[in-house]
Order: structure tokens, then C-alpha cells, then sequence
């Protein structure tokens, strides 16, 4: 199928910055359009971006060649892109410009054969199985980079199986702050984040409402500032039902993740972000030396949906599992609700039932699930 025309234009982000937003339409009508997160805690080896001004001027200059040849599909798409690019690290189109070209693709494609986003994924992943429903890693607090309290850990999360009962949750512990007289203003991803609630007295607040739910922790030690004091995780996973443990050492740190998987992955979930950045080449190299057991997959760490369902093949096929994540800086596109459906990962990440770029992604999950 040829590519009739592509715009990419400007948008603003969660953060009150720019990002681009692409819209790809091809020879029969079909059109798709892809806008791109960033991150407040970004991986040192996620691929490179652009400015946005940059990305446009990138893809307007793209258009003339990329409108004469016909793409079957959207890895053929990449592929050229990349070759285009020629660079490791994307540096030179920049991972936003590649990545807004090939999601916006991909939803144009899956339209063109009149299928949804995540049928289409799941063809191009080679999923012939039923659809399953992946667990939510529900975010109810947050510290950090993402917010304004004394935690360090950046995300405090609920698994839940339903959005509603995560909804619930949430609720609850909204009006327990109220009831505290805390304030219920909340951080980067939708979470609450009560002045002066560290670590402990924040697990203690979410524990409170679990009915028999497990805990999910994203440490983001690698933005930690002050690495060298990390929590105490075998006095945690003592005291509070935490079943998945994310970032918990410095991405550079393979010596302490090695003992940490030795360790853990027999008991919880431990799952890779920082040191992995959805690179299948990291992924490689940490499934070797035994580090976790679940990778986390930001398509804008890599840059391109190829490669995005390229790790998400490798993890399936070592035995690891899939969390499908947002960003901390993020859009109203909810591709990544498609992604995680159609790939078959077993977990998603899209922060609280707040904000609208958090609340565009259950929406689609919920839409699907209909
Ligand atoms: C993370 C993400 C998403 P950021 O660390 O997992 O929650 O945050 O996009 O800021 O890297
Ligand atoms: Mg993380």
C-alpha cells in the first residue's frame, strides 16, 4: 500500500512541552495518527529525539520519497527508516520522528484492512491465540521525580484485574487524605502524593485498601538522588504483599541486579526498565545474566514498532513477561492500550485513573475489552 501524504504538526505533552503528533493517510483513504511521549526518568540508553521542530522538517523532507514507495507493511516501513537513519541510537532522524511515522502507519494499515490497531499487532506479532486481558499495574501514589512527597520510590502501585476495582482503590484512598486533611493534588502520572508520606507511611496508606490485591513497586533508583540509600527490599517484601519490584539498582548497576535476580526472581516479579530500555541487544544481555523475569516496553525508548514487538518476542520466548508502559511525560494516543492487547503481554502500566493521557489509555483497554 502506497503512502498518499503524512503531516506532522506540533502538540503539547503532559508537561506543558512539545511533542509531535504525525498523521500518515494512504492511497485508499485510510488514515492514522501517532503522537509521542517522553519521560521525567529517562533511561541513559533509550534512543535519541529530535526537537520537535526538528521531527516535522525530518518528515516533511521524508514525504517526497516515502510517498513514491509502497510499504506491505509497517515493518518494511521501519526498516527503511532506520536504514535511512544509519545511526545506533536513531540520532539522526531522532527515535520520535521514526516512532510517529510507524505507529501512525501501523493504525493507518490496520484500518486499510479493516481491522483494529491491536488485531493487526497481533498478526504482525504472530499471536494466534484468544486475546487475553492483561493485569493493571494501577498507580495510586506516587514519589520520586513524579512527585511532591517524601517517598523516594517513584510509583506505588495496585495489580488489579479490573478497572474498576482499581478506580475503587484509588477512590478510597483519595478520601482517606481528604479525611487526613491531606491534600489530593496529584503527581506527573495521576497519583497522589501527600506532603511529608515517606516510603513506608505511603505502603502502609495503599496496604490499608488492598481486598487480597498484591503490590507493585517501581523504585527508579537510577534517578534516585542519593543512590546510595536504596530501601531496605527484604524488610518490604516482609512487612507489605509487594509482588513486583521495578528498577530496584542503578541501570549501570548489573553487578547488584545480578544478585538481586539471583535473589528475587524465584519469588516476585522483577521487572527491567532503565537497564533494558525495550533494546532487545540489553534484553539479551540481561536475560544471560539472569536479572529479572518481566521487562518493561516503552515503544519510545527504541523507536519504532518493529523493534517494539521484536523484545516483546525475545521476553515471551525466554520465559519473561511484559509490562506494556506509558510515560511520565505523556499524549492523549492510546496505541499502547492496542500494544499490549495484541502482543499479548501479561501486565500494563498506564498510571492512575486521572489525567487524560492515563485515562485515554484504560478508555481504549475498556473499548477493546467490549
Ligand atoms: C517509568 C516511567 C513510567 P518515565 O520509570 O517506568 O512510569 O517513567 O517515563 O518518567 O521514565
Ligand atoms: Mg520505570
Amino acid at each position: 500500500m502506497k503512502i498518499e501524504d503524512i503531516k506532522s504538526r506540533r502538540i503539547l505533552n503532559s508537561a506543558s512541552k512539545y511533542t509531535i503528533e504525525t498523521k500518515v493517510v494512504l492511497e485508499d483513504g485510510s488514515t492514522g495518527i501517532a503522537s509521542i511521549p517522553g519521560g521525567l526518568s529517562k533511561g541513559a540508553t533509550e534512543v535519541a529525539t529530535v526537537e520537535p521542530n526538528q521531527a516535522i522538517k525530518n518528515i516533511t523532507d521524508l514525504t517526497e520519497i516515502l510517498t513514491t514507495k509502497v510499504f506491505d507493511n509497517v515493518h518494511e516501513l521501519d526498516k527503511f527508516l532506520i536504514e535511512k537513519d544509519g545511526t545506533e541510537n536513531k540520532s539522526n532522524l531522532g527515535g520520535n520522528t521514526i516512532l510517529s511515522l510507524s505507529i501512525a502507519f501501523t493504525k493507518a494499515k490496520a484500518k486499510s484492512e479493516e481491522k483494529e490497531t491491536y488485531q493487526y499487532i497481533a498478526e504482525l506479532a504472530g499471536n494466534t491465540h484468544k486475546f487475553k486481558w492483561p493485569k493493571m499495574m494501577m498507580l495510586m501514589l506516587e514519589g520520586g521525580l513524579h512527585g511532591s512527597s517524601d517517598a523516594t520510590i517513584q510509583e506505588f502501585m495496585a495489580i488489579v484485574d479490573t478497572v474498576d476495582r482499581g478506580v475503587e482503590i484509588y477512590n478510597k484512598i483519595k478520601e482517606e487524605l481528604k479525611r487526613l486533611g491531606k491534600s489530593t493534588n496529584v503527581g506527573a502520572e495521576g497519583a497522589f502524593s501527600p506532603d511529608g508520606y515517606d516510603n513506608e507511611q505511603t505502603l502502609s496508606l495503599l496496604s490499608g485498601f488492598l481486598h487480597g490485591e498484591k503490590i507493585a513497586l517501581d523504585i527508579a533508583v537510577s534517578s534516585f538522588e542519593n543512590k546510595n540509600v536504596l530501601p531496605d527490599y527484604e524488610s518490604l517484601l516482609k512487612n507489605y504483599p509487594i509482588a513486583s519490584i521495578e528498577d530496584p539498582y542503578d541501570e549501570k548497576d548489573w553487578t547488584n541486579w545480578e544478585l538481586f535476580g539471583e535473589k528475587y526472581t524465584e519469588k516476585i516479579i522483577v521487572v527491567t526498565d532503565d537497564i533494558t530500555t525495550s533494546n532487545p541487544k540489553l534484553l539479551k544481555k540481561a536475560i544471560e545474566k539472569d536479572i529479572g523475569n518481566a521487562i518493561l516496553v516503552k515503544p519510545n525508548q527504541i523507536g519504532s514498532v518493529s523493534e517494539t514487538l521484536d523484545v516483546i518476542r525475545m521476553a515471551h520466548n525466554s520465559g519473561w513477561q511484559v509490562v506494556v508502559s506509558h510515560r511520565g511525560t505523556d499524549t492523549n494516543d492510546d496505541f499502547i492500550a492496542d500494544l499490549a492487547v495484541g502482543s499479548g503481554a501479561e501486565f500494563t502500566k498506564f498510571g492512575s485513573p486521572a489525567r487524560g493521557e492515563r485515562i485515554a489509555k484504560y478508555n481504549r483497554l475498556l473499548e477493546i475489552l467490549e
